[in-house]
């Protein structure tokens, strides 16, 4: 208000209703500079969203989740998330695969209203996206790293996606529609870049950002810098590593996913997948080509040749994870160092869990535990207690109206999930959903077999259509969390197998499932 005194000096000259009228004036810009400003504080406290999202990572490789693996290979990064945040033991995906997983949480629907129902085809981005959603809302929106749905990327004011799987050195990365070339390991590459878009961001919006690796997805190439983890410590088999399958329907031992059997030589390391530098192929060369000649001297066979196979294979998996964890700390200490973790809020997920040798299995598309299980940890500073926990079940369908309604945007009603912004303010709703509908569709991939079913996070039922099969299973998960006996048609379950096949109609009439 200094200036008032100026201008009175000023205009003091002039003819006294001509000071009034500059006086009247100049009063209605200070409201409309307030209006702004209060307005601008209020863009600035809607809050930014960043979205941390890999391939394929399984709750038991997040130390925050305990484990076997917890004190071998730690991931300090991901537990601050977990321990200044919340730790979801139970989010179930609806499809346990890549591209369907991606697409419903774009769209919050399930695969066969979204259309991406297997990895195969491209996604439809002419339909409703939350990117989009945001968009309109007055959201900066941005993806960079893997987005494996093949159509150009919606929705997205920035847009830096790999092609397909992308490779683990040297990615190319579309980057709005253009094709840039990077040398170097792709997970860090994702973070520098992703850094980059936050730097030169435009600040008076906030901002939804959805950082997603490539890894930890197979072929497992780790940084040059873990070559060598894991080496000294003893890493221990999954009780199930040797699995003959029975006790089962025939469904699971007709799988493609051995790692005894299928697992093959580029995913062991014995070739490579990406295209390496001179320097790259040297310290890989280095590193793995004497182990591999011992290994293929050795002529292991059977029971010692699976054991083989999985300890090459969990050691690279795990030093891929590493890196992701070491970049998932730069993003952290970016929002601190800048001042955005107070009004930030990082969720880190992955498109679904993963088989880290249990029932003699690497992929997943199962709708056992592993890979029915995905990670989710969500960090929301002030509004969600650190360090809890919660053992609802919630979803990838959720994530769509979860970021909405973060963003105190209208959710559309023929989304088909529900926000978990109620059990992030520490109050899960008394009508919460109690079961959960999972589709898998790729029929055959890696030897599994369309499949639908329900849990209730106690016991599971299972239908497998297929004319071939035309089998189902239960499980009782408190009594055999392995799920190792199938109890469909045992009479001391007929009660619950009855009721869960009431409710597995119900949900698929629900989520409108025709098919
Ligand atoms: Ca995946």
């Amino acid at each position: 208000m200094k200036k008032t005194g100026g201008m009175k000096i000023c205009i003091s000259i002039g003819k006294s209703h001509h000071y009034a009228m500059i006086r009247l004036h100049y009063h209605f810009v200070c409201l409309c500079l307030l209006f702004a400003s209060a307005f601008c504080n209020a863009e600035a406290s809607r809050p930014n969203i960043l979205f941390i999202f890999t391939d394929d990572h399984a709750l038991k490789a997040i130390s925050a989740y305990g484990g076997p693996l917890a004190e071998i290979a730690p991931t300090p990064h991901l537990d601050r998330i977990a321990r200044e945040g919340m730790l979801f033991r139970h989010c179930l995906v609806t499809n346990s695969i890549c591209a369907p997983s991606r697409a419903v949480v774009l769209t919050g629907k399930y695969s066969h209203l979204n259309g991406q129902r297997t990895n195969k085809g491209s996604f439809d981005g002419s339909q409703q996206t939350v990117s989009k959603l945001l968009r309109t809302a007055g959201y900066q929106t941005a993806i960079i790293g893997k987005w494996h749905l093949k159509s150009t990327p919606t929705g997205f004011d920035h847009f830096e996606v790999l092609k397909g799987q992308g490779q683990y050195y040297n990615p190319m990365l579309i980057t709005n529609g253009k094709n840039i070339n990077h040398t170097g390991y792709t997970t860090d590459i994702i973070t520098d870049q992703t850094l980059k878009w936050l730097k030169k961001r435009d600040h008076q919006k906030p901002f939804f950002l959805m950082c997603q690796h490539k890894a930890p997805h197979g072929r497992w190439e780790p940084a040059l810098r873990h070559l060598g983890d894991f080496d000294d410590v003893e890493i221990p088999e999954p009780p199930t590593l040797i699995d003959d399958y029975s006790g089962r329907s025939a469904a699971p031992a007709g799988h493609e996913m051995g790692i005894a059997e299928h697992i093959g030589p580029s995913r062991l390391m014995f070739r490579y997948s990406s295209k390496f530098t001179p320097e790259q192929l040297k310290m890989f060369d280095a590193y793995f080509r004497p182990r591999n000649e011992a290994a293929q001297k050795a002529k292991l066979t059977g029971k010692e040749r699976t054991r083989w196979n999985y300890h090459r294979y969990i050691r690279n998996y795990l030093r891929c994870v590493k890196a992701v964890d070491e970049n998932i700390g730069r993003m952290l200490k970016y929002l601190d160092d800048t001042g955005l973790a107070k009004n930030t809020i990082v969720i880190y997920s992955s498109d679904q869990g993963f088989w880290l040798g249990e029932h003699g299995w690497f992929d997943k598309r199962w709708m056992y535990e592993e890979s029915l299980h995905t990670p989710l940890l969500i960090r929301w500073p002030s509004v969600t207690k650190p360090g809890s926990t919660s053992d609802a079940l919630v979803s990838n369908v959720d994530f769509a109206q979860t970021f909405l309604d973060i963003a105190n945007s209208k959710i559309p009603a023929d989304m088909q999930g529900r926000s978990l912004t109620p059990l992030l303010r520490g109050k899960t709703p008394t009508d919460w959903r109690k079961t959960h509908y999972y589709h898998y569709y790729e029929a055959g991939g890696h030897g599994v077999p369309v499949h639908y079913g329900v849990t209730d996070g106690r016991f599971k039922l299972i239908r497998f259509p297929d004319e071939k099969l035309d089998t189902w299973e239960f499980f009782d998960l408190k009594n055999d969390p392995m799920e190792l006996k199938s109890r469909y048609g045992d009479s001391e379950y007929a009660r619950t197998i009855s009721q869960l096949t009431k409710e597995l109609t119900r949900l698929r009439q629900q989520y409108k499932v025709a098919e």
